[in-house]
């Protein structure tokens, strides 16, 4: 094995750019500079933040060098880019994963211990960028770690938010929302640029005005303007050749702006409005695909398309001059329809900015977007009222009447000759009162490729959401399975089993996941069974001690430890999970000796403030833990904790820890889940149902490695279609009933009488619309399996190696290579040193 590591070790380095100049006396000497001449700070007094800001601004250094030689060569070779939109981008913690990208880890974290420094502490200051509600956010940053890795010239845009996803606290176990004031230490990672400010315009109406060729044409005049400012934060590769960049607009009131307010109004009135127009980059919306229809989400919307738009146009006019090439140089990733407004403003653009006539410009505008759809539930399609839209985006609510027109007269009625329910139907408007703007189908009409994110979730978009537009487009709906990167994922997170797996497959795994396999062969190995399952435990411990400091609440890393970490959400089944720990509870209860492994089961999930059902989950969950956790009875054998503010940094403890991860959407519900890719790289056995990307992971890990129950898509539609009634399972079901019953009393909430009504209701009068009544048997049923298999430690160590091994297929860098090839037709570029 030494000379194995040794080897390994070797590889490790030459894959690395920083690695030849940098060593641990630079990166010191560097962060020494940085506390002096950024920080002012003498080092005998610099605080564990300033250490963490003067650390990432070495890093930082290190990481434009190489940003300004991509950039450089990017240009020069004229390359042809990919431009991600989102809304969202969940980044996490910066510092660590730099380190590893770019090859400079271990500099620096000697660098800092030799300078008296704890680096685990000092890592410890960086608050999360959260800029994103969930798996959509954090998908946009995976991607952005794969095309880097890749060496794809692409850039991500999207809102530089004041304030990220709430931060989550609990009070007598409701949720409470706090701000999140990520940048209150500052942001060193990023570089403000405001030489490549753009102004928007909102509001007004559009006049239509003859020019000097008597032409008349359409002007969007009484405008207000915003200007928006990039924030850039690089974006490093892993082996550090690639760093592109992700660019987040904020929002700043532009002259123009204070001075029609200053005419109008007055001096404090003008800097009130200054002060609004800078709300637009105040906050995230909250809402886990729930679309509320508000205005200022819709101007946030717009503001950073726009802003992303004319950005890309200045670009690509640095190397070109001739409209025809602009689909050539440019693809453009609509990350859901949060970004749809793309469609109809690069036509605005190129219609009344740049004077192309609209069969060009539409050519150009289809030719470059492509539209990725995250789910099917129908209360998260996006839709806009028309007064709304006439209000803010005039313009475009008329090039989307056209867009329509055109797409009804020439498409729609060519293939379907005067048959106007089809055309009712595929219209880009409903009909109503008021009408609405259907943006996922203003999305499919306007781009080259849509797809859905895992095989299961595209076919069913094939079949329902979009069946008709599959009619028109037989060859536009594609699949693209979801991904995680590993370096994140696994590497960073889980540095103990990394080592064990760079032993064993050598250190090129991080860029070609699918090496794992060949810790496959080693699966029946005591010895390495033995490895694998002790770094587990460490985990698990590393993850209890977490726990006692954070609550004090004791658990014993011997336990199954049952993980369910994802927003709180109806469709999700949290109270499914509970609904199997009350029958646990009740079973010890009835009987001390009943036969079990002790498990203690662990949720992260925060709520969307206006969700009250979700909320009163998470308030029944937290409950019956208090009651559960403080029962002498049952002797330790469960366990819930519930650790506050669930967020990327606690996702990376908790992922090692997972024995068991809870993938229990309803199915046909989940698109694709990413926090199900996550647990199984990391050794965690899925129980899990038939829905999103679950049934993709069961074909790589093998049906003997993952728990499946429930009723499938097609049993789900069948149970649907034929009426269903959750009072024909609850009353069939004796211990069912008890546990419903139970949790009706007021036995988690002495003296306070239906604080769960509306969970339970929702059960039983509410029609129980995710049929977690429907599957409850089953999923008790494999539940005790998978106790079973857990008792036999040589099985269950199998079965986790197997996972770890199987399931490359979910890098990120292969999806990345997907979209690559069939949807941007994006070819890498080597930045050479
Ligand atoms: C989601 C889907 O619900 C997930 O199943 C999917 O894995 C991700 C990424 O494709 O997208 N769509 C969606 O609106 N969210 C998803 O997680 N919600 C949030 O991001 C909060």
């Amino acid at each position: 094995t030494t000379t194995k590591k040794a080897a390994a070790a070797k590889t490790a380095k030459k894959a690395f750019r920083f690695e030849v100049g940098d060593t641990k006396e630079s990166m010191k000497a560097s962060i020494l500079n940085h506390l002096r001449y950024t920080l002012a700070r003498h080092q005998e007094n610099a605080t564990k933040d300033e250490w963490w800001t003067a650390t990432c601004y070495a890093v930082r250094d290190r990481l434009l060098e190489r940003f300004m030689k991509t950039q450089e060569v990017h240009h020069e070779q004229k390359v042809r880019r990919a431009y991600y939109l989102s809304l969202e981008y969940l980044m996490g913690r910066l510092l660590v994963n730099n380190l590893h990208n770019s090859g400079l880890f271990d500099q620096t974290r000697d660098a800092l211990t030799d300078l008296g420094q704890d680096f685990n502490e000092v890592c410890d200051e960086e608050a999360d960028m959260g800029l994103g509600n969930g798996g959509l956010g954090r998908l946009a940053a995976c991607f952005l770690d794969s095309l880097a890795t890749l060496d794809l010239p692409a850039v991500g845009y999207g809102i530089h938010y004041e304030f990220g996803l709430f931060r989550q606290k609990f009070s007598d176990g409701y949720q409470v929302e706090l701000p999140d004031n990520w940048m209150d230490k500052g942001c060193p990672w990023e570089v403000m640029r405001p030489n490549f400010a753009q102004e928007i315009k909102l509001y007004g109406r559009v006049e239509h005005q003859m020019d000097s060729k008597g032409v008349f044409k359409p002007v969007w005049v009484d405008t207000k303007t915003v200007e928006g400012v990039p924030f850039d934060i690089s974006i490093v590769g892993y082996g550090g050749e690639t760093v592109n960049f992700l660019r987040l607009w904020g929002a700043r009131s532009s002259d123009e702006f204070d001075l029609e307010t200053f005419n109008k109004g007055g001096y404090t009135e003008a800097v009130q409005e200054k002060a609004l127009s800078e709300t637009i980059t105040k906050v995230l919306y909250p809402n886990d695909s729930t679309e509320s229809g508000k205005e200022l989400r819709l101007v946030q919307q717009y503001f950073f398309v726009s802003c992303s738009l004319k950005d890309i146009i200045r670009r690509f006019h640095a190397n070109h001059s001739d409209w025809s090439e602009f689909s050539d140089y440019n693809a453009l990733q609509l990350n859901d329809t949060h970004p749809a407004i793309a469609i109809p403003e690069l036509m605005r653009l190129l219609i009344d900015e740049y004077a192309l006539e609209w069969d060009a410009a539409w050519e150009i505008t289809r030719g470059v977007c492509n539209y990725t759809n995250h789910t099917l539930l129908p209360e998260a399609l996006e839709k806009w009222s028309v007064p709304l839209f006439e209000k803010v985006l005039p313009r475009h609510l008329e090039i989307i009447y056209e867009i329509n027109s055109r797409f009804l007269q020439d498409e729609v009625e060519a293939h379907w000759p005067g048959d106007d329910a089809k055309k009712a139907e595929l219209s880009i408007i409903e009909e109503g009162y008021p009408k609405m703007v259907r943006m996922a189908y203003l999305s499919v009409v306007g781009s080259t490729k849509v797809n859905g994110v895992a095989a299961l979730h595209t076919e069913l978009l094939k079949k329902h959401l979009f069946a008709t537009f599959h009619e028109l487009y037989p060859n536009k709906l594609i699949n693209m399975t979801n991904g995680i990167t590993p370096r994140r994922w696994l590497l960073a997170c889980n540095p103990s089993l990394s080592a064990l797996i760079t032993e064993q497959v050598g250190a090129e795994w991080p860029k070609h996941l699918d090496q794992l396999q060949d810790i496959a062969k080693l699966a029946d190995d005591a010895k390495f069974q033995e490895r694998f399952m002790d770094i587990k435990r460490a985990n698990k411990q590393a993850f209890a001690d977490f726990v006692l400091e954070d609550s004090g609440t004791v658990i014993s890393p011997d336990a199954i430890f049952d993980v369910q970490i994802k927003r709180l959400h109806e469709y999700k089944r949290q109270h499914l999970n509970l609904l199997h720990i009350l029958t646990l509870y009740r079973r010890l209860l009835n009987d001390p000796d009943y036969d079990m492994n002790p498990r203690v089961f662990i949720f992260g999930a925060k709520a969307a403030p206006g969700y009250a059902l979700a909320k009163n989950i998470i308030r029944a969950i937290n409950k019956v833990a208090e009651k559960v956790n403080n029962d002498p009875r049952i002797n330790d054998k469960i366990k819930i904790v519930f650790p506050q503010n669930y967020r990327i940094t606690m996702a990376e403890k908790m992922i090692p820890a997972a024995d068991l991860s809870e993938q229990i959407s309803t199915a046909g519900k989940e698109a694709s889940g990413t926090g199900n890719m996550k647990l199984a790289l990391n050794g965690a056995l899925t129980i899990g149902t038939l829905d999103g990307a679950n049934v993709e992971i069961g074909e790589e890990v093998g049906d003997e490695n993952i728990f499946i129950f429930g009723n499938t898509v097609e049993q789900v539609e069948a149970i649907n279609a034929k009426g269903y009634n959750p009072y024909d399972y609850y009353n069939s079901n004796w211990e069912l009933k008890a546990v419903i019953d139970w949790l009706r009393s007021d036995y988690f909430t002495p003296g306070e009488h239906d604080a769960f009504a509306p969970l339970c209701s929702s059960w039983l009068e509410g029609g129980d619309p995710f049929l977690c009544l429907a599957d409850y048997a089953d999923y008790v049923r494999v539940q005790e399996e998978v106790d079973k298999a857990f008792s036999d430690k040589k099985r269950w160590a199998k079965m986790a190696i197997m996972n770890t091994a199987r399931v490359g297929k979910f890098s990120s860098d292969r999806t990345i290579s997907q979209y690559a090839e069939q949807i941007w037709h994006l070819k890498s570029v080597k930045v050479g040193a």
